[in-house]
Parts: C-alpha cells; sequence; structure tokens
C-alpha cells in the first residue's frame, strides 16, 4: 500500500464537507429531521429534480425506524404501503391481518442510501433550533452544531428554503416555535398537541392532514398529529411513509415544475 499522508486525508474531508456546506445554504426545500416522513419526502422531492437538504440532528439519520417497538427492530407496516416498500426494493413479510413485518434496520439503511441517490443531501449533527421569518413567511431555519447547542454560547447559522418542513416527529420544534409566540392560529392547529393511541385514525390522520401549517412551513409524520392533536398509533410505520409522499406531492406542486435554486 502506498504511504498515506495524514494531512490529506483531513483535506479531503474539510473541503468535501465544506463544498456540501455552502452548496446547502440555499435549497429549494429544507427538510427538518431523518425519520421515516422526513426521509420518504426527501426521495420524492429531490427524484422530482427539486434540490433538498435533510438537517438531522443526531448522529444516525433514520428517526424512530431503527427501534421498530420497544426496541425490537421489527417495524410493521399495513398492505396499502407494499408497492411503496417495492418501489424502494425493501422486503417485507405478510404476517396476519393485512400486516407485514420489515426489518428495521433494512428499513432505515435502504431509505437512506435511496435519498442520497436520488439527489438529496443529507447533513447530520444539525440541530435546526429555530425558524427565520420574513414579512409573516417562513423563509429558512437557524441551525446549530448538535453538541453545541444549547450548551455552549456559540450564535446558530441560517439555511434558506421555499419551503421548510417539520418532520421532527412527536417534539415538532418548528411548529412549537411558532406556537409559543403565538403565530399559528389556534383555528387550525392544536394547543394541546398529540392525542391518545389509536392506531387505525391516527394512521389516516398524518397521512390526510400533513399540509402547509403556516406560510412557508410544512408538517409531516408524528408532527402532524402533534400540530393538529391527532391520534398517535403506536409502532406502526406506514402512515409515516405514506406522509412524507403525500407531503412531497403538495410542496412539488405548489413549487412548480422546474424551481430555481440560488
Ligand atoms: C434536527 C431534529 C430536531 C431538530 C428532532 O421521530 P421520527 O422518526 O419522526 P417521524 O414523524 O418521521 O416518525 C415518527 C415515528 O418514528 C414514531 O415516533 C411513531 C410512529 N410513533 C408512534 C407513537 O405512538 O409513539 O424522526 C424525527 C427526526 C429524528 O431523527 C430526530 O433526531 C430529528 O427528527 N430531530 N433534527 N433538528 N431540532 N428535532
Amino acid at each position: 500500500m502506498d504511504k498515506l499522508d495524514e494531512v490529506d486525508i483531513s483535506r479531503i474531508i474539510l473541503c468535501t464537507y465544506h463544498e456540501r456546506l455552502l452548496d446547502r445554504l440555499a435549497s429549494d426545500v429544507v427538510i427538518v429531521g431523518a425519520g421515516p416522513s422526513g426521509l420518504v419526502a426527501a426521495f420524492f422531492l429531490a427524484k422530482s429534480g427539486i434540490k433538498v437538504t435533510v438537517l438531522e440532528k443526531r448522529l444516525s439519520p433514520g428517526g424512530g425506524i431503527w427501534g421498530g417497538g420497544m426496541a425490537m427492530n421489527v417495524a410493521v407496516v399495513q398492505d396499502e404501503v407494499v408497492p411503496l416498500l417495492e418501489e424502494f426494493g425493501i422486503r417485507c413479510q405478510l404476517m396476519r391481518n393485512g400486516l407485514h413485518a420489515v426489518d428495521s434496520i433494512e428499513l432505515a439503511a435502504v431509505l437512506c442510501g435511496k435519498v442520497l441517490q436520488a439527489g438529496a443531501s443529507v447533513l447530520n449533527l444539525m440541530t435546526v433550533e429555530d425558524l427565520c421569518l420574513h414579512h409573516d413567511r417562513v423563509t429558512g431555519v437557524v441551525v446549530n452544531r448538535s453538541g453545541v447547542f444549547p450548551s455552549l454560547p456559540v450564535d446558530p447559522i441560517m439555511f434558506s428554503a421555499k419551503a421548510v418542513v417539520d418532520a421532527t416527529g412527536h417534539e415538532a420544534v418548528l411548529v412549537q416555535s411558532l406556537r409559543k409566540r403565538r403565530l399559528l392560529s389556534p383555528h387550525t392547529v392544536s394547543e394541546v398537541g398529540e392525542g391518545p393511541m389509536n392506531a387505525t385514525e391516527g394512521e389516516s390522520f398524518v397521512v390526510d392532514r400533513a399540509a402547509e401549517v403556516f406560510p412557508g412551513l410544512w408538517v409531516s409524520g408524528m408532527s402532524v398529529s402533534a400540530a393538529f392533536g391527532g391520534p398517535r398509533m403506536g409502532p406502526i410505520f406506514g402512515g409515516m411513509l405514506l406522509s412524507g409522499k403525500r407531503i412531497a406531492q403538495s410542496i412539488a406542486t405548489q413549487l412548480g415544475p422546474s424551481p430555481s435554486s440560488e
């Protein structure tokens, strides 16, 4: 093996990463949270030629997928989701009553790979701490390094986008940031957050109600329940995947056929 230059290795990381970071300061769509709904949304947006950047606060993208139910790495999905899994090349096994078992690790790993191959960029260890607003419209997100925020007095930077998706799961971080400033109409959002478990209603809710919650801010996945007061559904993931697909279609329609990025 040839002699390796340790500084070259560091130089490659620095150049590649910072080139990517600079390119991603302006996107068509920023998705906050790389759970099942955020990843599926990113895939379909990127596939239709939209410049999409996913910001994830943890080291590993995948959100709640890895843990399946109660840290048993099996994800359950319903019949309607099988064509979507087939599109990704993810295997599933029919178990009973229209319910299928999927290996959580395969689900998370394949989704991540497909998102990148479709052209989206995923930046991990990025904590979105706030939104940027201009003239009552969300124009981007305020981001700090995970580990830095909130423990050190370091100011964040900003990533701009024409549309921002809150896909942060139960926390609904961006919805909360508007809610606490009383910027969301009590007629459109719930004050109390998600409701008790009802798998059937919860699964339909996150798909049917995935929408723009404030000009420029969209919700998908569990954030939909948290925003509009829908039931939680427990460890079933079909609704999350379909919610991500639905929001991608709605955003693509709003942005138009050939969005331009600066
Ligand atoms: C950057 C952030 C921030 C932040 C959080 O929780 P997720 O898996 O979200 P969904 O909606 O795609 O899927 C929900 C599902 O996993 C689930 O919890 C279900 C079905 N529960 C049912 C029930 O009854 O309990 O992923 C959200 C992602 C995670 O990776 C977070 O780390 C990330 O968002 N995130 N990223 N900045 N401020 N906050």
